[in-house]
């Protein structure tokens, strides 16, 4: 494990708003930091603050034996690594991708002589370097690779290790994405209930906010339920009354002149699954029909 990190020095190629917040805090955490972007004048920018820059990914790789990687999307990292050698590099790819390209990049690189370690970012660039505001970065792949530098990998945000395979930090990242926009597609419809009343927005927020935090014993109840497939004890809330009461929320949106589009293909899993054993299921609560979405 990495003890003496103030004296670190790695490499990181991307200096996009991301890669530039990172940048920043290992430099301001005093690390020997070299820098490579394609379009050279961000990382000219960042000379001045201390990093190395380098006038070619394969000189920014050769510099140090860690590699950090925050580039735009997975075929990026091709276009900027392709003849670079990486023998004996540590690559730690905080690219966005999917588990897919996680798992391909890991072999690319270890047909490389490297060894890999995916990552998912979960934070803003203004939550880097500012533990406070709950963000935090994913890892998987290579145990030895991340434990060897996991102080100078968390002076940007707190590391998360979540295995060894390495397309499950973006498996990780993507649900909780998927997640956090089903409830904004939630919020959206909410607020458009009240457009045009006289209810201000910043007045139903906070009423919002609160419910929502309040109901998220959900992710707990439905994480029980699909493990020990126990659908129905314990219910509070039964799905054939849940069904029932979308027709309200239905004919509430139809009398503010607001689309439903947002949340037709939830009530319609959950009328699917209510018809599937009506008998058995009107006794759960919704968590059963996360069951349906499998192809
Ligand atoms: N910004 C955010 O809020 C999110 C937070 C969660 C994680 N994402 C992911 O982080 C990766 C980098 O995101 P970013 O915000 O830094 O993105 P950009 O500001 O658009 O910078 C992109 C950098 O990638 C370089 N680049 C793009 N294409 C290529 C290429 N073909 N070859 C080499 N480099 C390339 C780009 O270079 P340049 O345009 O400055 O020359 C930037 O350095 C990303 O995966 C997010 O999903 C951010």
């Amino acid at each position: 494990t990495d003890t003496n990190i103030a004296r670190r020095s790695l490499t990181l190629l991307g200096l996009g708003d991301m890669g530039t917040a990172l940048a920043r805090t290992w430099l301001a955490a005093g690390h020997s930091l070299t820098v490579w972007n394609r379009t050279a004048a961000k990382a000219e920018a960042l000379a001045g603050t201390g990093a190395l820059v380098a006038s070619s990914p394969a000189e920014a790789v050769a510099a140090n034996d860690l590699v950090v990687l925050c580039l735009l999307d997975d075929a990026s990292i091709d276009s900027a690594l392709e003849g670079t050698g990486l023998d004996g590099k540590g690559l730690v790819n905080l690219t966005t991708g999917t588990p897919g390209e996680g798992r391909a990049r890991a072999a690319w690189a270890e047909a490389r002589g490297a060894r890999f370690v995916d990552a998912g970012i979960m934070a803003t660039p203004a939550m880097i370097g500012a533990p406070e505001t709950g963000g935090y970065v994913l890892y998987s792949g290579s145990r030895a690779l991340f434990d060897t530098h996991r102080a100078v990998l968390e002076v940007p945000a707190p590391a998360r290790f979540v295995g060894e395979d390495p397309g499950h930090a973006a498996l990780h990242d993507v649900a909780l994405l998927s997640g956090m926009y089903g409830m904004f597609a939630g919020i959206s419809h909410a607020f458009a209930l009240i457009e045009g009343e006289d209810i201000a927005p910043k007045d139903l927020a906070p009423l919002l906010s609160e419910w929502l935090g309040a109901m998220g014993f959900f992710v707990g109840n439905a994480a029980e339920r699909l493990t020990s497939g126990d659908f129905t004890t314990g219910v509070v809330s039964n799905l054939a009354m849940q069904v029932a009461a979308t027709g309200t929320l239905l004919r509430t949106a139809s009398e503010q002149g607001v689309s439903t589009e947002l949340i037709d293909p939830y009530f319609e899993l959950m009328r699917r699954r209510l018809a599937a054993d009506r008998a058995e299921h009107a006794h759960e609560d919704t968590a059963g029909a996360i069951t349906l979405l499998r192809r």
